[in-house]
C-alpha cells in the first residue's frame, strides 16, 4: 500500500518538508486555483509537480504527485445544462495533460452543490484534542431556520424538528453564522465556496433532478470520459458522498455499496473506479467497509483511511471523526482486505497492484491546536494516523497469502 499525503499546495500550512518527515512517499494534490470547468494546462501541472518535488532548501524532496484529488466535475455537467459540453472537452484535455505528466490516478466526486460538510470543525474531546463532527440536530436547525429551505420540514420527523427549533433558539447570532459557515462556505478541497444566497439559487436549479436522473447524468459523464481515460492508462476513482445521505433535498447517488456496484456495472471498465473512503461511507451503519473492499476491490484505485464514531443506533445520524483506529470501522479488517486485494493483483500481474492510500483527516492534537491548518488536515493528527496504519500494514503484510 503506497503511503500518500494530501497537500493543498504552497499555501498549505503543512509543508512538503513536513510530508517528507511524516514518511509518506507520494502526494495527493489538486490545482485548487483553476476554476472548475477550465483546462489544467501542462505548465500548471508541471509547476505543482516541481513544488511537490522540492524541499524548502531547494533540495529534491523525492516525493511525487501520485493522485489528483480532485479534478472537479462542474455543476453544469452534473445538471447537463449550460456549458456542460465545453466542460467535458476541458475535462478530457485535463486528463490528456495529466497523463502526459505521468499522473495516473484521478479522484472526483458527483455530489450536487455541496462537497463534504460538517456542523462543527473543532469539537473538543475529553483528551483536549479537537475533531470534526456532524450533528443532525444542528444540521436540521441550519436547514429549517437559517437557510429556511422551502419544504425542508418534510425531511425531518417531528421530534427532530422540535429539537432543531430549540437548538436554533438557544444559539447566538455568532453561533448561527458559525454553523452556516461550517455547513456551506466550503471546506478544504471543495471546488466552490458559497453564500447562503448562492446555495438557495443552486438548490432551485436541482428542482426536478431526481436520484435516477442524476445517476443517468453521472453515467453519461463516465461514458464520455472513461474510454479516453482507459486509452491514456488512467484510473478514475469516484469519492463517496460525505455524509452519505441526501442533504438539503438534493439527491446523493454514491453513498452505498449498491450505488457503487450499479455505476461500476453501467460503465464496465477498469478505468471507472472507486475512492473507498472509510470515513465517509462509515457514517452509515449499513456500509460494511471490509466487505466492500473484498467485493469491489478490483476497482478500488485509491483509499481514504479514516474512522468515525456513529453517535446513535440509526442507520444514519450524528457522528464525529474518531482516531484512525478508534471508531466504528474495523480498520485492521479493512487494511487486511486491501492487502488481500493487492496480493490478488500481484498474482494476476496487474501493474497497479500497489493501492495508494492516505491517512484521511485527523484530530487536532499537540501543536496542531496552535497551528490551525485546514480543518480536518492537521499535521500531527494525520501523522499519528499514518503511523498507526503503517503499523497495521507492517504487521499484516508478510502474513497475507492469496
Ligand atoms: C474531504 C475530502 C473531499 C474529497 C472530494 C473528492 O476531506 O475527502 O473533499 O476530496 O469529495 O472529490
Amino acid at each position: 500500500m503506497r503511503q500518500t499525503w494530501r497537500w493543498f499546495g504552497p499555501r498549505d500550512l503543512v509543508s512538503i518538508d513536513d510530508v517528507r518527515q511524516a514518511g509518506a512517499v507520494g502526494v495527493v494534490s489538486a490545482l485548487h486555483h483553476v476554476p472548475t470547468g477550465a483546462v489544467w494546462t501542462p505548465d500548471e501541472i508541471a509547476r505543482r509537480q516541481a513544488e511537490i518535488g522540492t524541499m524548502k532548501d531547494g533540495t529534491p524532496s523525492t516525493l511525487t504527485w501520485d493522485v489528483v484529488e480532485s479534478l472537479p466535475v462542474s455543476e453544469d455537467i452534473k445538471k447537463q445544462k449550460g456549458d456542460w459540453r465545453a466542460h467535458l472537452d476541458a475535462y478530457r484535455d485535463s486528463l490528456r495533460h495529466l497523463a502526459a505528466a505521468g499522473i495516473e490516478v484521478i479522484c472526483y466526486n458527483f455530489m450536487p452543490v455541496l462537497d463534504w460538510t460538517r456542523t462543527d470543525l473543532a469539537w473538543k474531546r475529553p483528551s483536549g484534542a479537537t475533531c470534526m463532527r456532524f450533528d443532525l440536530t444542528d444540521f436540521a436547525a441550519f436547514d429549517l431556520f437559517i437557510l429556511a429551505r422551502p419544504g425542508a420540514s418534510e425531511d425531518y420527523d417531528e421530534a427532530l424538528q422540535a429539537a432543531a427549533e430549540a437548538r436554533f433558539r438557544a444559539m447566538s447570532e455568532a453561533d448561527r453564522d458559525q454553523l452556516a459557515g461550517n455547513v456551506v462556505f466550503g471546506l478544504p478541497g471543495a471546488a466552490e465556496r458559497f453564500t447562503l444566497e448562492d446555495v438557495r439559487a443552486h438548490l432551485a436549479e436541482y428542482q426536478g433532478i431526481s436520484e435516477d436522473r442524476l445517476r443517468g447524468h453521472m453515467i453519461d459523464f463516465l461514458s464520455e470520459i472513461v474510454p479516453l481515460a482507459e486509452e491514456l492508462g488512467l484510473r478514475l476513482c469516484c469519492h463517496p458522498d460525505d455524509p452519505p445521505v441526501p442533504l438539503l433535498g438534493l439527491p446523493r447517488i454514491m453513498s452505498t455499496e449498491a450505488h457503487y456496484a450499479a455505476v461500476m456495472r453501467a460503465v464496465d471498465s477498469p478505468a471507472n473506479g472507486i475512492t473507498l473512503c472509510s470515513g465517509s461511507l462509515g457514517a452509515r451503519s449499513d456500509n460494511d467497509l471490509p466487505g466492500m473492499m473484498d467485493r469491489l476491490g478490483d476497482r478500488v484505485h485509491f483509499l481514504h483511511l479514516r474512522n468515525v464514531t456513529r453517535e446513535t443506533g440509526a442507520v444514519f445520524g450524528s457522528f464525529h471523526e474518531a482516531e484512525h483506529l478508534g471508531g466504528d470501522t474495523d480498520m485492521v479488517a479493512l487494511v487486511e482486505a486491501a492487502l488481500r486485494e493487492e496480493a490478488r493483483r500481484r498474482a494476476s500481474g496487474r501493474a497497479d497492484w500497489s493501492i495508494p492510500f492516505r491517512p484521511d483527516h485527523g484530530q487536532d492534537i499537540l501543536d496542531d491546536l496552535g497551528r490551525r491548518a485546514q480543518p480536518g488536515y492537521p499535521s500531527i493528527g494525520r501523522l499519528k494516523g499514518l503511523a498507526e496504519l503503517r503499523g497495521i500494514i507492517a504487521a499484516l503484510e508478510p502474513r497475507i497469502a492469496v
